[in-house]
């Protein structure tokens, strides 16, 4: 493949809900452009970007999947060259419990293509997306999928979409056939009809609009023209002295209100016909945005601290490249999915990863196309590639010229919304569980692992059951070893809400050598979600300044393990300002349980209290579930926080503790015979209702109390 310039990238992000066909469009946009030989179908399980065998069992997309297609734009300029460019597509999952992982990778797109079912209209995870692509400030184009589709409607998709995003919504194209008889789409901005054959190549015929069509077409363009040229007093004119704006004038004008974020376009395919596709391409070659007209920022120090580093996608400027995302291949070994942010990448460079501070030689650079990677020469400011066998480089990670570092701040992911336990089957499979489950979690970042220290259980936590389901087939398949997955958990803690001043004193003379070690330590809270703060406030040496984190470490690995019920005591401050030591009998080990006994005895005084994860939750369903959905969300001990309607739509928000969600999925299924969803997200702690606190220490203790004893002993 030959190196593609900076002006000659586009590089989009395929968003949407759950199966709105973003996987399909982009199987079909690469065979239509020629990039694969065969035309790619989900449904049997060839769709060029969902390849993992995850993806394949369950025909949903998991991770983050890469391809290119190479693309003529639409000549504009005085010579008529029509060059092609290249398109990378980043398709991304719409199931929401796999949604950080389009978070994480939508960092790397130009603009977003936003596909939206012709059915159904707007959904939750539509405007999750939108969302998104707000944050990142990148502009955005609908597609209608599903045009093929009985009772689909391009009239009242419009209409969903105008009423949730706004009268900057505008159709560049309108349907020609509807439903079954979906035949092509008339090309607004030419004024041409593109007429496709069903089930075809992809390519259409282009036609006069049919007679039929015209006065529409006609109504539909003026509109189209007086939206791009407001603002522009010449082009207004132009328009309306000729009636007209040239083609060769009208496509720029088009793609500057699209890169300004002015208008938001809509087009339209279907996927599964293969109608459109064409089409699709070259407004995706003409119109997004190249890479240079985002601007970039990069930081001094990593995690967005220190000055500001303006960055340009420019070949001039020191070389720099981000990791937006990390595949443990079991046979390939670390594939890391980048971004060339400056310069020009070289194959076999050198470059330093800045956050790990180590040099990483880049050999066989490549272009991805599915699970299929091709090395190339060099790649180009502004475009994307894959690099297997890094040492240590990992997703969010910056690498480049060494003489000149930056930092790009990677997506900021929500904590994991449930957790699981998951048990060995074998002592064969536990010895292997850390080395696997290590590899999974370099490739996905919605993921947590620990072990409970009261139960000595592995812990699992992540954003939804699906999501654990999949982390478990990964870890049996790709690496053997076979768990059983116990029933969810809620991720309680406990804090304290008053204060305490205590004495830990650890002592014993028991021949040869004693252990000596004595603390004072107050407790106080702090604010919520500050965690655990350690304040060494010893004057005059009454603790040698050795032993000082001997004690912070008692403290900490005490709170780790609990107080009332075994569950993280956090949202705390110690201060540690008195203590005794022992010339001989003092000791590191000493101190530690020093540190302990003062935590356990501050705990007494301090008014623990235990505190459960509460969650933003959306549910989006026909607005004659309105009162059913809010009378329920109550019932969870929910608080509503406001609820708006969307055409025939209402979306409902709701802060609810996790614990009284664990089975939502199902209950809202049946509470609306399947025409709702919802996204549920962490927000933050909050204290359990007294009475529901007993049982669950109650409860906790009945299961676990074999473990608590013998953590007391
Ligand atoms: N009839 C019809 N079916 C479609 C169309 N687009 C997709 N499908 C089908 O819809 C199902 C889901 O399509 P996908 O492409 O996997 O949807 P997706 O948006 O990628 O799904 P996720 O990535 O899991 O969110 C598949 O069975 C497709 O064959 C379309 O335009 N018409
Ligand atoms: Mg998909």
């Amino acid at each position: 493949m030959k190196p593609y310039l900076t002006k000659d990238i586009r590089n989009v992000g395929i968003v949407g809900h759950g199966g709105t066909g973003k996987t399909q469009l982009v199987s079909s946009l690469l065979y239509t452009a020629g990039m694969t030989p065969r035309w790619g179908k989900v449904a049997d399980g060839s769709a060029t970007t969902d390849w993992d065998d995850e993806e394949v069992g369950r025909k949903i997309s998991i991770q983050t999947g890469l391809a290119y297609a190479e693309w003529p734009a639409t000549p504009t300029g005085p010579s008529g060259s029509s060059d092609k460019v290249k398109i990378n597509f980043i398709d991304l999952p719409g199931y929401s419990t796999f949604i950080n992982e389009t978070k994480a990778s939508l960092i790397a797109a130009d603009a977003a293509l936003i596909t939206v079912d012709a059915h159904v209209g707007v959904q939750v995870t539509t405007e999750k997306v939108w969302d998104y692509c707000t944050e990142y400030d990148i502009p955005r184009a609908f597609v209608l999928t599903w045009m093929d589709r009985e009772l689909s409607s391009f009239e009242r998709s419009i209409e969903s979409l105008t009423e949730v995003f706004g009268r900057n919504v505008v159709s560049l194209q309108l349907p020609i056939g509807s439903e079954k008889g979906f035949r092509g789409v008339i090309d607004l901005v030419a004024m041409k009809a593109h007429v496709y054959k069903p089930g075809g190549d992809g390519k259409p015929t282009i036609e006069e609009i049919p007679a039929a069509l015209a006065d529409e077409a006609k109504e539909a363009h003026e509109q189209l023209v007086e939206m791009i040229a407001e603002g522009d007093d010449a082009m207004m004119e132009e328009f309306f002295r000729e009636g007209t704006i040239p083609i060769h004038d009208l496509i720029p004008a088009v793609r500057r209100a699209i890169v300004a974020e002015k208008i938001f376009p809509v087009l339209m395919t279907s996927g599964l016909q293969n109608i459109g596709p064409a089409s699709l391409l070259t407004f995706l070659a003409d119109a997004l945005p190249h890479p240079d007209e985002h601007a970039q920022v990069g930081y001094k120090e990593p995690g967005g601290k220190g000055d500001r580093v303006e960055r340009k996608y420019d070949d001039a400027q020191p070389v720099s490249l981000f990791v937006f995302k990390t595949l443990a291949d079991p046979f390939a070994g670390r594939v890391n999915y980048f971004k060339v942010k400056s310069g020009v990448l070289k194959n076999d460079a050198t470059l330093q990863n800045y956050n790990r501070n180590t040099p990483e030689r880049l050999q066989h650079i490549q272009v991805v196309q599915g699970k299929q990677l091709t090395e190339v020469g060099e790649l180009h400011a502004g475009d994307i590639g894959a690099i297997a066998k890094l040492k240590e480089t990992t997703t969010g990670e910056t690498l480049g010229d060494k003489a000149a570092p930056i930092y790009y701040t990677p997506a900021r992911i929500p904590e994991p919304s449930i957790t699981f336990a998951i048990e060995p089957k074998s002592r064969a499979d536990e010895d292997k569980i850390g080395v696997a489950i290590h590899k999974i979690l370099e490739e996905d970042g919605a993921l947590r692992f620990s072990r409970d220290p009261q139960t000595k259980e592995f812990i699992l936590a992540g954003s939804g059951q699906q999501h654990i389901e999949v982390v478990v087939a990964k870890l049996q398949k790709r690496y053997n070893v076979n768990l059983t997955l116990k029933p969810p958990k809620v991720p309680y803690r406990e804090t304290i809400r008053g204060k305490a001043d205590a004495e830990g004193k650890h002592k014993k003379q028991s021949g040869g050598h004693g252990q000596f070690g004595v603390c004072r330590i107050k407790m106080e809270p702090v604010e919520r979600g500050k965690g655990i703060e350690f304040v060494d406030d010893i004057f005059g040496g009454a603790i040698p300044k050795n032993w000082i984190p001997s004690v912070e470490k008692g403290i900490r690995d005490a709170a780790a393990r609990g107080y009332l019920a075994g569950f993280p005591v956090t949202d705390f401050r110690a201060i540690l300002y008195d203590g005794k030591y022992h010339d001989v009998d003092s000791s590191d080990i000493a101190f530690k349980i020093a540190g302990t006994l003062a935590f356990k005895e501050a705990m007494k005084q301090a008014r623990p209290a235990l505190l459960e994860p509460i969650m933003n939750v959306e549910v989006y369903a026909p607005d004659q579930y309105s009162g059913d959905l809010m009378g329920d969300l109550s019932s969870r001990r929910g608080r509503i926080s406001g609820s708006e309607t969307r055409g025939h739509n209402v979306i409902v928000k709701a802060q609810v503790p996790l614990a009284e969600m664990l089975s939502y999925a199902t209950d809202l299924t049946s509470m609306t015979q399947g025409r709702a969803s919802y996204s549920m997200e962490f927000s933050h702690y909050d204290y359990v209702p007294s009475e529901l606190a007993e049982k669950v220490i109650a409860a906790h203790k009945a299961a676990h109390g074999e473990a608590l004893v013998e953590e007391e002993a």
